[in-house]
């Protein structure tokens, strides 16, 4: 059982160490409330009996494959359990139903084979070593069995390993439901499929994992009545608009220009490429290569498999092309125009990036110029031309690119879930997400904070299930769970996402009145909150806020908060691609009939942020929850090396673990 023993002279125990999170050794004198103990590594400190825990006696060096196997459930005992099973490649550890993966960075593909599909089968959890395709056949089979909605939620930080443990989870489920040795385009190669297709358009090089998700995900994989898989849905969030144009010091764009620019010579030559070092959006990092990834073979494995979702080669021809396009529109650069405030393309190289641009595109390159370069101001009776200064110029350059590539990859993810098509019959589904963990960094923008809002929410929902489970099951089988902090974080949801009066409501109307800026934001934010236990003015800074989230305080830039939430296409721009000669790529920009555009209000990102939030966490609640949190061992991306403190921060980040004492 969980509870303290009793800290004598002689007993074993751990301490806190400034290096390594926990050390243990052997108790020398009590004290009082003061023990003083000699630590393994020849220390000796003093601590308060509050902040030692007594050590597991038999404590086996392969450590046990589940924590509630443990003779003390606290902090050290647990990371002393994940540290020595990871030494031996034990990268899976139960706790109780969660799944806790810690990421090898190394490959084990015989983890991963069919036979290993074939021992998970139906076999009792818990019978074997904890493993994905473990969570996946429970998942499966309660669904077959009791007919209801499974959902199984990866998270942990970027790099920690969900997006693997995902295509686990999808693999097994579509060994599992697949049609056994068929050959063609099946649903299941289809729903696998999809995975590289995303990743190559939504995946970039980020400092912390070469091949980071830059968008949410949750993949929603329907059954019929015979467990056969029928139909899936993908629905994905917020794709990072920003890395198209702007990319930091050893980070790439998405993986798709890296690709194309690697393409056959016929392609390179129709599309007028180069090396990436050659093109602005791809440059201004000094990182074009990632270890291990040969770009034109993944490219031809893109081209794989947007065949077999059916993706047709006419419609592939203009992805690329609209790739290629976008790497030339980044090209183009503007000096000062003839007249005061204006601009022009400013020498032949810019020139020559524009036609290339408008050819790809295939519309009129004066019109291009023209929607990159002025503006339209209708006025009740007349249209005025207002010219673009050049630093405006190359803000609307950088607008148009992050417009299409946003359409192109919603298109994507239209046309996979088209494809695969949806199964109206089923009534069971199993959801995979996939979803960005908490971000807490040295600055914060409003990605982060929509991030963390959803950190919070899935958190909140974990909290319930949680403590439902305890009350179901734990107190059943009398395993202490006291050590669990059940955070309540209903208040930080309200600040957020109240309506009305949250941050999110507050931004929106910041966005809509056109004397706002950020400054005047923060100062609402300021006085709304004034008394709000979760929210805090930062000294010495006029526009930040820090929010208390479950998982730690962060603090937040607003400088770009009102433009980033503002969700709207440049009319120029729409009407430039909309007229364009190729179907394609009109068909990312369509007419909006007249009513609509007036009846449409002020559409933000935030609201519909939340939104999809909503509409998530409305189907997870009609699913029955499974759990795997992932862990990243270092922060050096090599295998082999846990640091203890990082492993810590992770796992109470998870909201699972609290620090005792
Ligand atoms: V991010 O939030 O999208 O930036 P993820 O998705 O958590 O992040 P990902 O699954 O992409 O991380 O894993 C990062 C890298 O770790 C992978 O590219 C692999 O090189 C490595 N990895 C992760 N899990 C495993 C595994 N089970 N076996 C081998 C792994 N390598
Ligand atoms: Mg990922």
């Amino acid at each position: 059982m969980a509870a303290q023993a009793s800290i004598a002279v002689g007993s074993q125990v751990w301490v806190e160490d400034p290096d390594e999170a926990w050390i243990d050794g052997e108790v020398l004198k009590v004290n009082g409330d003061t023990i003083t103990v000699k630590c393994s590594n020849e220390k000796t400190v003093t601590a308060k009996a509050s902040h030692v825990h007594a050590k597991d006696p038999e404590e086996s060096p392969c450590g046990v494959d589940d924590m509630t196997k443990l003779a003390y459930l606290h902090e050290p005992g647990v990371l002393q359990n994940l540290k020595s099973r990871y030494d031996m490649n034990e990268i899976y550890t139960y706790t109780g139903s969660i799944l806790i993966a810690v990421n090898p960075f190394r490959r084990l593909p015989h983890l991963y084979d069919i036979q290993m599909m074939e021992q998970y089968k139906g076999a009792d959890f818990g019978e074997l070593s904890p493993h994905p395709f473990a969570v996946a056949d429970v998942a499966y089979r309660l669904m077959l069995n009791e007919g209801i909605s499974q959902s199984i939620l990866v998270s942990g930080e970027s790099g920690a390993g969900k997006t693997e443990s995902t295509k686990m989870i999808m693999r097994y489920l579509a060994y599992m439901g697949g049609k056994a040795a068929s050959e063609g385009r099946t649903v299941e190669k289809q729903v696998l499929q999809s995975n590289p297709v995303l990743e190559a358009f939504g995946n970039a090089k980020t400092v912390r994992n070469n091949n980071s998700s830059r968008f949410g995900k949750f993949v929603e994989i329907q059954f019929d009545q015979k467990g056969r898989i029928s139909g899936a849905a993908v629905r994905t969030y917020l794709l990072e608009r920003s890395r198209v144009c702007q990319i930091s010091e050893s980070e790439r764009n998405y993986h798709c220009f890296y690709m194309i620019c690697a393409g056959s010579p016929e392609e390179q030559e129709k599309y007028k490429l180069g090396d990436p070092s050659t093109f602005h959006y791809l440059n201004q990092s000094n990182c074009y290569k990632i270890d291990g990834l040969d770009e034109s073979k993944e490219y031809l494995e893109t081209r794989k498999a947007m065949d077999i979702i059916g993706i047709s080669s006419e419609e592939q021809e203009a992805i690329f092309r609209i790739v290629a396009a976008i790497l030339h529109l980044g090209n183009v650069e503007f000096a000062e125009g003839d007249d005061v405030d204006s601009s022009k393309p400013k020498n032949e190289k810019s020139m020559f990036h524009l036609r290339t641009a408008a050819e790809l595109f295939m519309c009129d390159e004066k019109a291009l110029e023209d929607s990159l370069c002025k503006r339209i101001i209708v006025t009740r009776d007349e249209n005025i031309v207002k010219t673009l200064d050049a630093e405006a110029a190359k803000g609307s350059r950088d607008a148009l690119a992050k417009t299409v590539y946003s359409r192109l990859f919603d298109w994507l993810v239209t046309k996979i879930n088209n494809s695969i098509g949806q199964d109206p019959t089923s009534k069971c589904l199993i959801g995979v997400l996939d979803i960005y963990g908490f971000e807490s960094f040295k600055t914060n923008s409003f990605e982060q904070f929509c991030i963390n809002l959803t950190n919070e929410k899935l958190q909140q929902h974990f909290n319930q299930h949680v403590f439902k489970m305890e009350q179901e099951e734990y107190t059943k089988e009398e395993i202490d769970w006291s050590y669990i902090e059940f955070v309540d974080n209903q208040d930080i949801l309200d600040l957020i996402d109240k309506k009305p009066g949250g941050i999110i409501a507050l931004l929106d109307e910041a966005c809509m009145l056109p004397r706002s800026t950020h400054e005047t934001f923060a100062q609402k934010l300021y006085q709304t909150f004034k008394n709000h236990k979760r929210f805090v003015k930062p000294k010495l800074s006029r526009s930040d806020f820090t929010i208390c989230h479950y998982a730690g305080d962060v603090t937040y830039q607003t400088e770009l908060f009102l433009d980033k939430n503002k969700d709207y296409v440049i009319a120029e721009h729409q009407a430039l691609l909309g007229a364009s000669g190729c179907s394609f790529v009109s068909g990312l920009f369509p007419l909006l009939s007249d009513d609509s555009s007036k009846s449409s209000k002020f559409s933000s990102i935030g609201s519909r942020f939340k939104q999809q939030l909503q509409s998530l966490l409305e189907t997870l609640s009609s699913t029955e929850p499974h759990y795997i949190r992932c862990v990243k061992p270092n922060s050096l991306l090599k295998p082999a090396i846990f640091e203890n403190q990082n492993v810590l921060q992770q796992l109470r980040c998870g909201g699972l673990w609290k620090q005792l004492g």
